[in-house]
């Protein structure tokens, strides 16, 4: 289903925003038909059944995004600074078509629809987010994807003039992260352009962040200007901070703690008076979709 990633809705009546995406996310599955489509739809259907989205302001005003300071509510009060326009993304590496990618015509080639995804932090906070984007292989299928391919890593920019948290050395900068490519190709792996149907505000990543529903929230690189295909597994920041509570593949896991806290629950952004705390899901809920890339492997030690 493809939308407008520009368009109309206001700011002002959040649930009817959220009865209207969640409408409107039920009939995208129902019309989804092709191949990979249809096991993304399958994920989405199921959100979209059990899952009320986080009001917009939860969303955007409870964030990590270090290069403007490590405060949830610094990127939303700092992230303004950020340029947005024009953005262009290199995409590099094992790619049959290298270049730099003006972000508009990335959007004009993609189909951009909504997803409705739960979002897991490493510190046990979570979210339900209605992103708007496009999966992060019809970009990799544009640039053309060598056979020698066997990751993909993902860079933010890095702007000191206007991040004002990158004077900090608490990761080192830029940001980076990284996919094996299987899960980079997986249906579920999305670029996000938009949230609530508006274009994704520059503290949630602006103009466009990675997303991965199934992993800790620090693995949704956001702000990307770098897309590099590799057949070595790509350096990622928190695991470079520090290696023994970040591995690199970094999916939810209630079995695994973090060494200084238990990943057992987690506690629901919102609500108020009615924020509570739940248990955290295998794959943050989706391992009927994704637990087969995994087959075999040791979680605990490739957590
Ligand atoms: N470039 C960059 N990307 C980032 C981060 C960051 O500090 N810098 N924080 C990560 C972490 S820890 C989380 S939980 C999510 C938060 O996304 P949100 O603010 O949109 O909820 O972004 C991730 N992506
Ligand atoms: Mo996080």
């Amino acid at each position: 289903m493809a939308m407008r990633w520009k368009n109309t809705l206001k700011e002002s009546d959040v649930t009817e925003e959220t009865a209207f995406l969640n409408r409107r996310q039920l009939m995208g599955s129902a019309a989804a038909g092709l191949g990979l489509a249809a096991i993304g739809a399958t994920g989405t259907r199921a959100a979209a059944q059990d899952l009320q989205p986080n009001a917009y302001e939860d969303i955007t005003l409870y964030n990590n995004y270090y290069e403007f300071g490590t405060g949830k509510d610094d990127p939303a009060r700092y992230a303004g600074q950020l340029t947005t326009q024009p953005w262009s993304v290199k995409i590099d590496g094992l790619v049959d078509n290298p270049g730099d990618y003006a972000f508009e015509d990335i959007i004009k080639a993609m189909t951009i629809e909504e997803r409705i995804y739960r979002f897991r932090c490493v510190e046990a906070w979570s979210m339900v987010i209605p992103w708007n984007g496009f999966e992060l292989a019809d970009l990799l299928g544009m640039a053309g994807v060598q056979s020698g391919a066997k990751y993909v890593a993902f860079e933010t920019a890095l702007r000191p003039d206007e991040m004002p948290g990158v004077k900090y050395p608490v990761l080192e900068w830029p940001y980076v992260e990284g996919l094996r490519l299987d899960e980079a190709m997986h249906p579920l792996t999305m670029m996000a352009t938009g949230i609530y149907g508006k274009d994704i505000p520059n503290q949630n990543g602006a103009p466009l962040r990675l997303v991965v529903p199934w992993k800790y929230g620090y693995k949704s690189i956001k702000s990307v200007v770098r897309i590099t295909l590799t057949d070595k597994q790509p350096p990622t920041s928190w695991n470079k901070a520090n290696a023994r509570e970040y591995g690199f593949y970094s999916n939810v896991n209630p079995e695994v703690n973090h060494p200084r806290w238990s990943q057992a629950s987690e506690r629901v952004i919102g609500g108020g008076l009615f924020s509570k705390r739940v248990s955290t899901l295998m794959m943050n809920g989706y391992e009927e979709e994704v637990a087969s890339l995994y087959a075999g492997m040791d979680l605990i030690k490739n957590h």
